[in-house]
């Protein structure tokens, strides 16, 4: 959801507590959900000269959340610790709130900027809040002007694995959307299988749609591996130990053309993070711009690299995930 002016607050509050209410929340949680995104989007407002709030539902076994991360493009914060406190503001009106966010959710977080902007991010949960949280996130945006993306996203997690996916379906627009969609419905519809096997899958699924492009990868937390398959253009990244590597797809079309289906392995160890990103975000840029980013959520780190990277002619996805292994 864009940000940039007050009359969008109260939307974007709208927006976060259907999530909530789809989550199963009380009215206390509900509240808090409410008072913490207002702030949230308040600082965008107010500070960031505008921004986006990514909002999602969260799911770990009995209970349920709503994530929310926000990024802008403003000044930035120099001290995130004297920020956290009640009363202090940048802008030097009356308090910025970071402090009372910070009691209200769970797992804040801030990455920031002096010059570039603010990504933050929290959680809200329905009951108590689960040990181990989602060590993904993503950033999924229609080409400007565009109601639906055509990009698609999808994660399903195993007993100490995980399978991910992202397909950019031709173009943009609802029709796009089907063809992403439907790939991405195969992924938690059929058993798990290797990345190769799953886009041959996929090839056929989407046959009777306008077809894309489209990247498998399957991990393996405990053996610190992975395996990655696409066909054509989407980004695969792994980072680990201050390297990148890059993943290699094969050239066509899913659903009309895939002459060569192959699958490749990467190392993955504890920590490492893969990003998967579709040709609306430029391939021109690096981690080492960002000191300190490779740490954050995987959330914000898509937000961030969505922010300064989006191309904003086409849908953009970014999907980021680490290795929780420790
Ligand atoms: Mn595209």
């Amino acid at each position: 959801m864009v940000v940039e002016e007050r009359s969008q607050i109260a939307e974007v509050r709208r927006e976060a507590a259907a999530l909530g209410t789809a989550a199963g929340f009380g009215s206390e949680t509900a509240g808090k959900l409410a008072l913490a995104v207002t702030e949230t989007a308040t600082n965008i407002v107010k500070h960031g000269s505008g921004g986006r709030i990514f909002a999602r539902t969260l799911d770990a076994g009995a209970s349920s959340g709503v994530e929310i991360v926000a990024v802008d493009r403003g000044t930035g914060m120099r001290d995130i610790a004297s920020g956290m406190q009640d009363g202090y503001s940048t802008a030097g009106t009356p308090g910025n709130g970071l402090g009372s966010i910070k009691r209200m959710t769970s797992g804040f977080e801030i990455y920031s900027q002096p010059g570039k902007g603010t990504c933050s991010r929290f959680e809200v949960w329905a009951d108590v809040q689960p040990k181990l949280t989602d060590s993904w996130g993503v950033a999924t945006v229609p080409k400007p002007g565009e109601v639906v993306c055509g990009d698609t996203c999808a994660i399903t997690t195993g007993e100490g694995s995980c399978d991910v996916l992202v397909v950019d379906g031709l173009g943009h627009g609802p029709q796009a959307a089907i063809a992403s969609q439907t790939a991405a419905d195969l992924l938690s519809a059929l058993p798990p299988r290797d990345p190769a096997a799953m886009i041959e899958e996929i090839h056929a699924a989407i046959a009777g749609t306008r077809g894309g492009a489209g990247a498998v990868a399957s991990v393996d937390w405990k053996a610190g591996a992975g395996k990655f398959c696409g066909i054509g253009n989407i980004a695969g990244l792994v980072y680990s130990n201050y390297k990148a590597r890059q993943l290699m797809s094969h050239n066509g079309t899913l659903g009309h053309n895939a002459r060569k289906i192959q699958q490749f392995e990467f190392d993955f160890p504890p920590a490492a993070l893969l990003i998967m990103a579709s040709d609306g975000l430029t391939t021109h840029w690096t981690l080492d711009d960002y000191p300190g980013l490779v740490n954050r959520h995987p959330a914000i780190i898509a937000a961030v690299l969505f922010r300064d990277h989006s191309r904003q002619r086409d849908d953009t996805s970014v999907l980021v995930l680490r290795n929780p292994a420790n």
